[in-house]
């Protein structure tokens, strides 16, 4: 962490559609953020409270989920896996062989499915505080099929406002994104922002190009009845986890910190066993009701499916940033609201 990214003080806090649930929140290690909405929960809070504010609001953190030693690994395996030490990235040629780490980490906005080629990042889906989580909020019997880490160098673009599930899609509703921070995640560094209580009308809003610069080239979510005014930034410590519900709205903003910092997240995708996952396209004359995606992993209690075996399908490619247009992203012309006319 650099001096200057220390020294980012927090906008005041406006008041926050959250709603409070009440019950134990824990004992807090964190000073950062110094005031937090409600929702920060620690590794030692009742099952009961996670579960409940997280059913009101769609969202919680995880305070000190992983320690500084581990994060400082993480980091540290972010650089390697972006310098093509853990073999190739589809998407994109790798930095020049001599480039520094600032050079090598400003190359990357994202890269999908980390967890194919680093065994460091694989064994995040296991930490005891995120099972914790995992297991009060969807139920006993959890699978995990994705993962994205993002590194956004200060200046990179963030997410426009979208909800997971138009992208992985459950049928009982139970994705859930958990979002570690690898660096502190500030307003200014561009944090997650969510609107509390957004995945309760269980809707998936209609999707479309945003041709605005602060976001990358995925389409932004437009008709709900929210407005940016009831959304709320998730400002946390690094260590610290997301969770958040897979039709909650969230995006982020540019990373607007001083050059040389990072705003790095290893974000995991996890829901139930439960249910199948049509992530998919049906092979020739499979009936779409049997569509079930199996590069999965079980990291808690039983898959009912176990007997249709597991699949490595994926392999880690990197997301386009929208550095040269997001062109190549869509087969649509997509222009900037800035563009000249
Ligand atoms: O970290 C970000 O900027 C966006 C992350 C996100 O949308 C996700 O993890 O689902
Ligand atoms: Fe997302």
């Amino acid at each position: 962490m650099t001096a200057a990214l220390q020294e980012i003080s927090s906008p005041p806090l406006k008041p926050s559609r959250a709603v409070e649930t009440g019950g134990f929140a824990g004992t807090r290690k964190s000073t950062f953020p110094a005031k937090r909405p409600p929702g920060y929960f620690s590794p030692d809070a009742d099952p009961a409270a996670i579960g409940a504010f997280f059913r009101a609001n769609g969202y919680l953190v995880m305070e000190d989920a992983f320690s500084p030693a581990e994060v400082a690994e993480l980091k540290q395996e972010t650089t390697l896996i972006c310098r093509g030490g853990r073999g190739a990235l589809e998407g994109v040629d790798l930095p020049p062989a001599g480039a520094t780490d600032d050079q090598v980490l400003n190359h990357f906005l994202c890269v999908h499915f980390p967890h194919k080629i680093s065994a460091a990042m694989r064994a995040t889906l296991f930490n005891p505080p995120t099972l914790k989580a995992l297991t009060s909020v969807i139920g006993p019997n959890v699978k995990f099929m994705q993962s994205m880490l993002f590194i956004k160098a200060s200046g990179k673009p963030g997410q426009a406002w979208h909800q997971d599930e138009d992208y992985i899609m459950t049928r009982d509703r139970s994705l859930l994104g958990s979002w570690i921070g690898l660096d502190r995640a500030t307003q200014e560094n561009g944090c997650l922002w969510v609107i509390p209580g957004s995945h309760r009308p269980g809707i998936l809003w209609e999707q479309r190009w945003h041709g605005d610069r602060r976001f990358d080239c995925a389409e932004e979510s437009v008709g709900f009845p929210y407005t940016d005014e009831d959304a709320i930034p998730v400002e946390v410590e690094a260590g610290s986890v997301v969770f958040f519900q897979g039709y909650l709205l969230h995006r982020s903003l540019p990373n607007r910190a001083p050059a040389g910092t990072y705003r790095r997240a290893l974000v995991n995708h996890y829901m139930s066993c439960e249910s199948l996952l049509p992530w998919h396209k049906p092979a020739e004359n499979e009936p779409m009701a049997k569509v079930d995606y199996r590069d999965i992993i079980v990291v808690a209690g039983v898959d009912p499916y176990a007997y249709r075996g597991t699949k490595d399908i994926a392999r880690p490619v990197v997301r386009p940033a929208g550095d040269g247009g997001c062109a190549s992203w869509s087969s649509k012309n997509l222009q900037y609201k800035d563009d000249p006319e």
